[in-house]
């Protein structure tokens, strides 16, 4: 007998896509969202006449090009649909696809592209009927670092970088879409002026999703990546003055041209699955396709962080992730809108009941390059390359109550960070500890060496935590009492989260609960750490929101997100309980979310540090 395939049964079935940097991935999911399937098709490997490494190729040397071949999307696309027909996925029932793609990565489509699109033949590829689409053989990589000049030129139109942060969320960084286009438009005007309509990849897997003759239009959330958008909420729309320093006085109307409409709710249908996934792979042409959106706010909506709840993410470098109610932005992060709200364009859209629900939430990305390699940089200078013993180290050092608190602290710049911007080197410091923080981080030494070894351990990580801490409270509202803000739950993940002490030392420092995402296993029921691929499942979420808004009546049409995943999760737990009253025996927060550690009695010293913390900081910025 056959195996069974992972999607038998009945019921609607929904679909995420993950165009990231070095494959394109796909996740399956119930209609409770459990997650049934997952395949991927990795750009080196599977596809090696692209001749890329890490899914990029390099411009000449100095250049800071990095780029990935257009046809890459087509090619991948292709491939995805084969290795998912191979696996036996009952493509029929699925009812809602959305996909994420890698941020500010920009495609050209040519003057040809809309005829292209709406005639693609199903009993052919897509990737030959496609190679007149576009009229840019590449797409710019977020890891281009090219467009120094054009960045420069962004900021002084707004006086500076708080100004372009303010107008658009983030100060001009050289792989924002903004700059890139400035640098396409000077250096290849031809090509340019060919150019029909300009997507991100997110938007341009959901144009191909459709294949109805129509580029489909860029998620708000994900151009909020561009420079180009304001967030301000009484302006939303494309930044004129950015335009006009990207396109010239003149090309500005047509470069919105080119930009398109911008999709500000995140669940409106935009268009039907195409003939061509019909007819060619079985899907039903009941299945709609929601905006895509970026790969980040892809990774928030797999946690459903609600507002006040954050994300700090320990990989290679560390992600935090800030989600709020309000419009914060600064030039050190990025603010971004919620990728699943329904934000109308303009009051007069909306009827009363969606009035109601048309609050707008955001969300804030701080990135840290001297994350992991600098904990692990640590590690084996002084513990023996053994994370037990730095953890032990840490232990030790570590204040037990609110009045042992510590008198040291060090910044491991090793790479010239991001945040705090450019700052570079190791600085170690020990200082007095009297009821005024500011005064002792004043008189605070710069050591070359702490007096115990161990207590490099803490120090970096206390360190890296209280950066967390301070920035996070700044983006939250300030409590009416005087008191620090904090998160009201943490959500850990990367690679450096499967280390118990960080853990309870983020819940201390961070003064929230740490929690992860954790799915049950029938089979052996236990409950194991996800290992699903986040961003496509983020966006299975948003189509699955989509499609309960698109067949409901009233004003349940309007149903949030966060209330959609809820119900979805409350059913899951519901059908596993009947089935066997699984699950037992662990700290569960919710269905599918477990609290890992939560502040101890010490939270409260770590709390009086930041203010210290923080004076240290600005010192070591400046290497005094
Ligand atoms: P990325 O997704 O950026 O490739 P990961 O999320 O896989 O990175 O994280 C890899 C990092 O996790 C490694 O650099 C390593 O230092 C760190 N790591 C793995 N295990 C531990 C541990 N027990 N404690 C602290 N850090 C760890
Ligand atoms: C975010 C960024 C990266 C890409 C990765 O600003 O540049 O995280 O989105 O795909």
């Amino acid at each position: 007998m056959a195996a069974p395939t992972p999607t038998e049964g009945a019921g609607p079935l929904f679909l995420g896509l993950d165009a990231s940097t070095q494959a394109l991935k796909a996740s399956l999911l119930s209609s409770d969202l459990d997650v049934l399937a997952e395949a991927a098709v990795n750009f080196d490997a599977d596809l090696p006449t692209l001749r890329t490494r890490g899914g990029v190729q390099m411009g000449p040397q100095g250049s800071g090009e990095v780029f990935s071949p257009v046809m890459s999307l087509p090619m991948a696309l292709d491939l995805l649909m084969e290795r998912i027909k191979e696996k036996g996925w009952d493509m029929s029932r699925i009812r809602g696809v959305s996909a994420a793609g890698q941020q500010h990565a920009s495609v050209y489509w040519s003057k040809a592209s809309s005829q292209i699109l709406g005639a693609i033949d199903p009993a052919k590829p897509l990737t030959p009927q496609l190679k007149d689409a576009f009229s840019r053989q590449t797409i710019p990589n977020w890891q281009d670092s090219s467009t120094t000049t054009e960045c420069r030129e962004l900021e002084a139109a707004f006086a500076g970088p708080e100004g372009l942060a303010k107008a658009t969320g983030s100060k001009a960084h050289e792989r924002f879409t903004g700059a890139q286009i400035m640098r396409f438009r000077k250096r290849e005007p031809e090509a340019y002026a060919a150019t029909d309509r300009i997507s991100l990849v997110s938007s341009a897997i959901t144009t191909l999703l459709c294949l109805d003759g129509e580029v489909k239009g860029i998620d708000e959330s994900d151009a909020c990546g561009m420079n180009l958008w304001t967030m301000d909420t009484a302006e939303r729309g494309w930044n004129g003055k950015v335009l006009q320093a990207v396109a010239g006085a003149d090309g500005v109307e047509e470069l919105k041209r080119k930009l398109g409409r911008v999709e500000t709710d995140g669940g409106r249908a935009v268009g039907r699955i195409g003939r061509w996934f019909v007819e060619r792979y079985g899907f039903s042409p009941e299945c709609c396709v929601f905006p895509g959106t970026g790969d980040n706010p892809a990774t928030f909506l797999s946690l459903t962080l609600r507002p006040s709840e954050g994300l700090i993410s320990m990989g290679t470098s560390d992600v935090v992730l800030v989600s709020t109610n309000n419009y914060r932005p600064h030039p050190e992060y990025h603010a971004f809108f919620h990728p699943a709200q329904i934000a109308p364009s303009s009051p007069h859209d909306l009827d009363n009941t969606s009035k109601e629900n048309a609050r707008l939430r955001y969300f804030n990305m701080l990135v840290y390059k001297n994350g992991s390699l600098a904990r692990e940089h640590v590690r084996d200078l002084y513990f023996h390359k053994s994370w037990d013993k730095f953890n032990e180290a840490a232990e030790s050092k570590r204040p037990k109550t609110a009045d042992e608190l510590p008198t040291d602290t060090a910044f491991w710049w090793l790479l010239p960070d991001i945040i705090p911007d450019n700052a570079h080197g190791v600085f170690r410091y020990t200082s007095p500890r009297t009821s005024n923080p500011s005064k002792d981080a004043t008189t605070a030494t710069l050591i070359p060496e702490h007096a115990d070894i161990a207590s490099n351990a803490l120090s970096i990580l206390s360190s890296q935590l209280l950066n967390y801490r301070s920035r996070s409270a700044a983006i939250l509202d300030a409590p009416t009492d005087g008191s620090l803000a904090s998160l009201n739950r943490v959500y850990a993940t990367g690679g450096a989260s499967a280390n118990p002490t960080i853990l309870s030392l983020m819940a201390d420092i961070l003064a929230a609960p740490v929690v992860k995402n954790v799915d049950f296993d029938p089979a052996t029921q236990r409950w194991t750490d996800v290992h699903w691929n986040a961003c496509s499942v983020g966006v299975a979420y948003k189509a699955r929101w989509g499609w309960e808004r698109l067949h409901a009546e009233g004003g349940r049409k309007w149903a949030e997100f966060d209330t959609v995943v809820q119900e979805c999760r409350e059913r899951r737990a519901e059908r596993r309980k009947a089935a066997n009253g699984g699950g037992e025996g662990i700290d569960l927060e919710e269905e599918g979310i477990r609290a890992v550690a939560v502040p101890t009695e010490a939270s409260e010293a770590w709390e009086k540090s930041v203010e210290w913390w923080r004076v240290l900081e600005a010192r070591a910025v400046i290497g005094k």
